[in-house]
């Protein structure tokens, strides 16, 4: 080769990929939000082959099905799944409570194995918890979540209805696992164990032992337990104390609203529901719910869909473009504006399109 000759460097990379994702935009402020994060990624210059599926309130009522067999098989395909928001407006009476939850987005979680929800925080200026950063990760699977239960008597004065709690070592090992990986690898190498061992005897053994067991794995790691009551106060009153929690299905979906809320709130809460043996699409979505108040009026904060988007780009390998929203996003919470709760849905999506 003489000496002017460019290398033959762009062959030899390999061509981008282009990534197949599942877009389910949901109920209320969910697909309006998912729009401001598709945004973003585009921004980023992340090429996606997304595919829209229409599941959510409206497509129960016109099909009497909330997820059908040849849906989820179409589903499993993907590489990713985003989703905005499920859940019919309070009160509705032409959806059945809890149907839309339980019948798409658990049996997602379910079918997908999707056994780790993770959900990272970061305390904004101004927020409960400014100097927060921690990471909770949400037993995704089973305890009360899993529908073990029943009515005897429903409908008479002795009805009783029971809920179960599903507690597996093998369910519970392997999310406890994840979160010592987890705690291994950030700088404050810490992970505490959230539960109600106190009262729930049964359910806070099994977790007590296996996180003991898989401890001895981890020794540089250091770890501590809070019942889950004593968490709540800890999270409001010193939650940079925190590094990673691991706690089951009911305590984890509490905890994090509340950690939302304590960290400049729930508008910027991200989440991946992630299958980590990768046998599976993980599915991304923003803590929040679909919010019908506030839907179709502009109001609605994306951030939560746009950083739950940048998971979703951590995990299709996408680091770059994954951090660049991140650094947008913190770059736009620095502007003081930002904070005057007058910017659009749109606004937000754009700004941090811009930065990005
Ligand atoms: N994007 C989150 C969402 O739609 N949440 C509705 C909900 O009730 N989720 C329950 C859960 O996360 O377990």
């Amino acid at each position: 080769m003489s000496e002017n000759e460019v290398p033959n460097r762009p062959e030899a990379r390999e061509a981008p990929r282009t990534h197949r994702v599942a877009v389910i935009g949901g109920d209320g402020i969910g697909p309006e939000v998912l729009a401001e994060a598709l945004k973003v990624v585009s921004a980023a210059g992340v090429e996606l082959s997304t595919t829209y599926y229409d599941l959510g309130a409206d497509h129960y009522l016109s099909t009497g099905e909330v997820l059908d067999d040849e849906t989820l098989a179409r589903l499993k395909s993907e590489d990713a799944i985003l989703l905005g928001a499920v859940g019919p407006p309070i009160g509705s009476s032409s959806v059945p409570s809890g149907l839309l939850e339980r019948g798409l987005l658990l049996r997602l979680r379910f079918e997908l194995d999707l056994y780790v929800n993770l959900r990272p925080f970061v305390g904004t200026p101004g927020s409960v918890a400014p100097r927060s950063d921690f990471v909770v990760v949400r037993e995704n699977t089973e305890g009360p979540y899993a529908g073990e239960g029943g009515f005897l008597r429903k409908g008479t004065p002795q009805e009783v209805a029971t809920q179960g709690s599903v507690n597996t070592r093998h369910g519970v090992e392997r999310c406890v696992r994840f979160a010592f990986a987890l705690a291994e690898s950030r700088p404050r190498r810490h992970l505490t164990l959230v539960h109600k061992t106190n009262v729930l005897q049964f359910a806070g053994d099994l977790w007590s032992r296996a996180f003991a067991a898989v401890a001895a794995d981890y020794p540089g790691v250091e770890t501590s337990y809070q019942h889950v009551d004593a968490a709540c106060i800890y999270l409001v009153e010193r939650a940079d104390r925190f590094g990673v929690i691991v706690t089951d299905n009911l305590f984890g979906d509490i905890l994090t609203d509340l950690a939302g809320a304590i960290t400049g709130g729930i508008g910027l809460a991200a989440s991946a529901n992630l299958n980590p043996a990768r046998t599976t699409p993980s599915l991304f979505e923003p803590v929040h719910g679909a919010a019908h108040d506030i839907a179709g009026t502009g109001a609605a904060n994306p951030l939560a869909a746009i950083r739950s988007a940048a998971m979703m780009l951590e995990y299709l390998n996408e680091l770059d473009a994954a951090k660049r929203i991140e650094a947008s996003v913190l770059d736009l919470q620095a502007d003081t504006t930002y904070w005057s709760n007058t910017w659009s849905t749109a606004g937000v999506g754009d700004a941090i399109a811009e930065r990005v």
